[in-house]
């Protein structure tokens, strides 16, 4: 039976392999570097299923050799942002440690699909990429997807409606630089600007692009991770399902745009292969502009270079 895997075991981790459980999805193991952390967190999350009644096993390991042969794999190791840093300044830290692990699942799990949730989720998932040779098929990142769900809530708020009804699609880098686009959101099929103002449709997105921020210097000691968490797994169903579900994820460029050589978040086709088809919706030349913008920031940050 193909199996989920998750590295790194704090809070986006953890919740991920809550939110697959309650889903029913699979059973789902975690890992993590610090000894008896992630026994702990599985014991916890399984003394909590009599209870919310999920069938699903969730255990937990301290040695990464039980992850060979996963066939879906999350990466939530890394630091987090405390108050005041941007996603960015966690590449340093988080880079070795991204470089480090992506060969591990080479070498254990060569097939497996990979998503990424450490942050700078861009950069973090190139660094991946090239450490481990492994496909841009199957090492992508939760980017866009997660400013969407942000965003669908903060539509369906405004707008008194369910967020079940509401759509949105946000494009590019998982920073201050995202990429919202209105004219392809929309509340049970109709566009968002025939329904808000131009300015109130700003102030939704300055409030999505700020919410990562607003949730660290909110809560003080940790960034956000249920909604990260539960994108998470839904890419996990979509891939174990293979339901081939449209999520905006963050995918090394091949052309697209006629853009390479960076990871950016554009709307894939996820299924049991993992990104099955990148889709490309038509742009505007400022969106494109921005977009190759970013796609030059993303490269800067890889190679080291001041922005
Ligand atoms: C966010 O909250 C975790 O940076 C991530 O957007």
């Amino acid at each position: 039976m193909p199996h989920v895997s998750i590295i790194g075991s704090g809070n986006v981790g953890a919740n991920t392999a809550f939110f697959i459980a309650e889903k029913g999805v699979a059973d789902v193991l975690l890992y993590d570097v610090k000894a008896g952390f992630s026994t702990g967190k599985s014991l916890d999350l399984m003394e909590a299923a009599p209870v919310r009644a999920y069938r699903n096993r969730i255990s937990g390991t301290d040695s990464i050799a039980d992850l060979r042969d996963s066939d879906i794999i999350v990466f939530a190791a890394g630091a987090v942002r405390a108050p005041g840093m941007k996603r960015e300044d966690l590449f340093q830290n988080n880079r070795e440690l991204a470089a480090s692990l992506s060969k591990e699942v080479a070498r254990l799990a060569p097939g497996a699909k990979v998503i990424i949730a450490t942050e700078p989720v861009d950069p973090i998932t190139q660094v991946f990429l090239q450490a481990s040779g492994m496909p841009r098929e199957r090492v992508f990142g939760l980017g866009g997807c997660l400013d969407a769900t942000r965003l669908r809530y903060l539509i369906a708020r405004e707008l008194s409606v369910s967020t079940e009804n509401v759509s949105a699609m946000v494009i590019g880098r998982h920073s201050d630089a995202m990429i919202g686009l209105p004219r392809y959101c929309t509340v049970s099929g109709v566009p968002i600007p025939q329904l808000l103002r131009r300015s109130m449709i700003e102030e939704l997105l300055a409030e999505m692009r700020d919410a990562g921020s607003l949730i660290v210097d909110l809560a003080r000691r940790s960034s956000a991770y249920y909604a990260p968490s539960a994108a998470a797994a839904e890419l996990v169903d979509s891939i174990h399902m293979d339901l081939k579900r449209i999520f905006s994820v963050s995918v090394l460029l091949d052309g697209e745009y006629g853009l390479t050589g960076a990871a950016l978040s554009l709307p894939a086709v996820i299924g049991k292969n993992g990104i099955e088809r990148v889709l490309q919706p038509r742009l505007t030349e400022e969106e494109k502009e921005r977009f190759a913008r970013s796609a030059a920031e993303v490269r800067a940050i890889v190679e080291g270079k001041a922005l």
